[in-house]
């Protein structure tokens, strides 16, 4: 049966080319195609094969490809061979990102355009802007309830301003990530507009049920997402008495990827934003994406399969482009969207890693490094040709996800854990200079996550309020400590826009009704041209994060150790206050970094210094002088780190 495949395959890709003589006369796609075919042949198969019809779908499909491709501008073709000829240009540690709101940044996309000076004084040479394409006024859930796909959000700008920004990035080899929100739609879209006015074909492309039977068989297995502001897993729909599946917000209807012509609609949106120069789509939500009653709805087997699918049509239509996966789940989880043995590196090349970022939290809050260390070495490791994305905060809460295992190792009660980490950050802990707020508390089970800025999370806002320089001094170092590690680190390292200058916390968002409801926009500020602007003068918080920000990316960038894809192995330290890392990059050079968690200095034991081989020192690629250990091993100040490299003629 199996190997009737390929001959089955071979035939129908003949019929395509002898129908589309245009795609036949083009050797790019004749070569991206026929590469590409057993994939998407069997992917789709997999999917779609027990329906009579899916070889009509297929068909449409191929055609869909041919269609997306031949609009393809020249330019990003050559780009596409360019990156195909390079291999892997989005994981080979060049990638430093920074994430940012059109509107809250500059405005409107145009104006943007003509702030991108900043990011080169920074460093970063990629921007992940959030998601701007039309959504209905009101909830909107910050741009993920997407309206029309075709459109950009009116206030921010056109598709044409989408396109120049784009240009005007590639122009000075930046890179352009933008969001591909294909969970759901907002129930504004057209499509779902015409599901509730009652046409069959288009109420198939939600889940969409006529009673409360399987919604009530699904609600017992689904987890709910937001469950104080949008609780239980489906909205009931008045005029066509319907219950729709919005895991989501009531607002947020769940695409239903079991209806081929959904997957074959979202394919052709994904490679319309490739073509208007998007070369990095974050996938909102992944793990979300199939649903199957008795599950809990997330990482299926079909999840991935879809991904492979969508990977497989950018390898035919658009090969430059790179996806990066937004699964907040176990770490395990989270490495199978890499893809997995013949897939590897073929589903998202790129992937969050929340869990690194909720560790570096517990680190910074526990002061001791023992589980950053501990889940470190058990992180998988991104397969060849795929990267992690490292970053220190987002536009969304953080999630106290631990590995219950690890916690008991230390002796911590996951529970009590998790009730330190919330009072901790919302600064109700003792000693505690942390301002955060819980997000979707839940008081019957103790459940929050965290809402915050980085710099407000760290004790900057507190500090500043109390016009203790010494307190300052402390909460600004130990927001450097966590981005010097994402900088240290392998992958891509994403700073979150208005943490390289430390903005703390907004609470204008409660005095607006759009905002009100929902404290993730405390951590989502304005940052003004004036507000970056006091980057310049010296001795204010801006200048002084910014500068020791853009210091250590110069640091990464000219330090051969750092600036590849290379590894990094956790260094075993008898100090509970010290995170070690042996990072191996370029040609066998070797860094070794290393942090203090503790508000006091502490010591490196010389057995982790012998052990990483760096017995006698080596050289402060940040700082650019040497680095001599003393009698009692290597002196951290509170909340310090260093990155070391054996290489005396410097690392810049
Ligand atoms: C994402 O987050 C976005 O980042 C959020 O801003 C959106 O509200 C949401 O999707 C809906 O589009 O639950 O708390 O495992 O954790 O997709 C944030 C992935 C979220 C989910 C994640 C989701």
């Amino acid at each position: 049966m199996h190997h009737s495949i390929p001959r089955l395959a071979s035939a129908v890709l003949r019929r395509f080319f002898i129908r589309q003589e245009a795609a036949a006369a083009d050797v790019d796609f004749v070569v991206q195609l026929s590469t590409n075919f057993f994939d998407l042949y069997q992917l789709f198969r997999e999917l779609y094969g027990s329906r009579i019809d899916w070889n009509v779908h297929f068909d449409r499909l191929l055609d869909t490809l041919f269609g997306a491709w031949s609009a393809r501008p020249a330019t990003l073709r050559r780009t596409d061979k360019e990156r195909v000829d390079r291999g892997a240009w989005y994981a080979d540690g060049s990638l430093i990102a920074m994430q940012l709101y059109v509107d809250r940044f500059a405005g409107t996309l145009e104006n943007l355009r003509g702030e991108l000076d900043y990011f080169s004084d920074l460093g970063v040479n990629a921007l992940h802007v959030m998601p701007l394409l039309k959504t209905p006024d009101g909830d909107n859930d910050g741009g993920y309830a997407v309206s029309d796909y075709g459109a950009v959000q009116p206030e921010l700008g056109t598709m044409a301003d989408l396109t120049d920004l784009a240009a005007a990035l590639h122009e000075r080899d930046m890179v352009l990530i933008l969001d591909y929100v294909l969970n759901h739609t907002s129930d504004s879209h057209e499509w779902a507009r015409r599901a509730r006015s009652g046409e069959p074909a288009y109420q198939d492309y939600y889940y969409m049920y006529p009673d409360r039977s399987v919604p009530d068989l699904f609600d017992e297995y689904l987890p709910e997402v937001f469950p104080e502001t949008a609780p239980g897993n489906f909205t009931y729909v008045r005029e066509i008495d319907r219950w729709a599946m919005t895991v989501f917000h009531d607002y947020q209807w769940d695409l239903n990827y079991a209806n081929p012509n959904v997957f074959i609609e979202m394919a052709a949106i994904l490679l319309e934003l490739a073509n208007r120069g998007v070369d990095i789509l974050r996938f909102d939500a992944v793990p979300y994406l199939w649903k199957q009653l008795g599950t809990t709805g997330q990482n299926l087997p079909c999840a991935h399969t879809l991904v492979r699918l969508f990977n497989a049509c950018a390898r035919v239509a658009a090969p430059g482009i790179a996806f990066v996966a937004e699964a907040i789940v176990q770490p395990v989880e989270i490495a199978r969207y890499f893809g997995e043995g013949r897939w590897e590196a073929r589903e998202c090349e790129l992937a969050y890693n929340a869990s690194l970022m909720v560790l570096l939290w517990d680190a910074l809050a526990t002061g001791r490094s023992a589980l950053v260390s501990l889940g470190l070495s058990h992180l998988p490791r991104p397969p060849a040709d795929t990267a992690w994305l490292n970053y220190v905060r987002c536009h969304d809460d953080i999630g106290l996800g631990y590995d219950e295992t690890h916690l008991r190792m230390q002796g911590w009660d996951p529970a009590a854990h998790r009730d330190f980490m919330i009072r901790y950050y919302t600064g109700e802990f003792p000693g505690s200079t942390a301002r955060g707020a819980k997000f979707m508390y839940n008081p019957s089970t103790g459940d929050a996550r965290i809402s915050g800025t980085a710099a407000s999370l760290a004790g900057i806002e507190v500090a500043l309020e109390s016009g203790d320089e010494s307190l300052l001094t402390l909460a600004i170092d130990r927001h450097i400590l966590l981005h010097a590690l994402i900088l240290g680190l392998d992958g891509v390292p994403v700073i979150y826009a208005g943490d390289e200058i430390g903005r703390i916390n907004d609470y204008t968002y409660a005095d607006d009704p759009a905002t009100a409801a929902d404290n993730r926009w405390m951590h989502r500020p304005h940052i003004s041209r004036a507000d970056r602007a006091r980057r310049a003068r010296v001795g204010t918080v801006e200048q002084r994060i910014f500068s020791r920000l853009s210091d250590l990316i110069a640091a990464r960038r000219g330090c051969p150790a750092l600036a590849g894809n290379g590894r990094a192995e956790v260094a075993s330290c008898d100090n509970p206050h010290i995170l070690g890392l042996v990072r191996t990059g370029r040609r066998g050079s070797r860094a070794l970094i290393l942090a203090n968690f503790d508000s006091h200095e502490q010591f490196v034991p010389a057995t982790l210094l012998a052990a990483a081989g760096f017995s006698g020192g080596g050289l402060d690629v940040v700082r650019a002088t040497p680095v001599v250990p003393g009698r009692y091993g290597l002196s951290l100040p509170p909340y310090g780190y260093v990155w070391m490299t054996l290489d005396r003629a410097g690392g810049r």
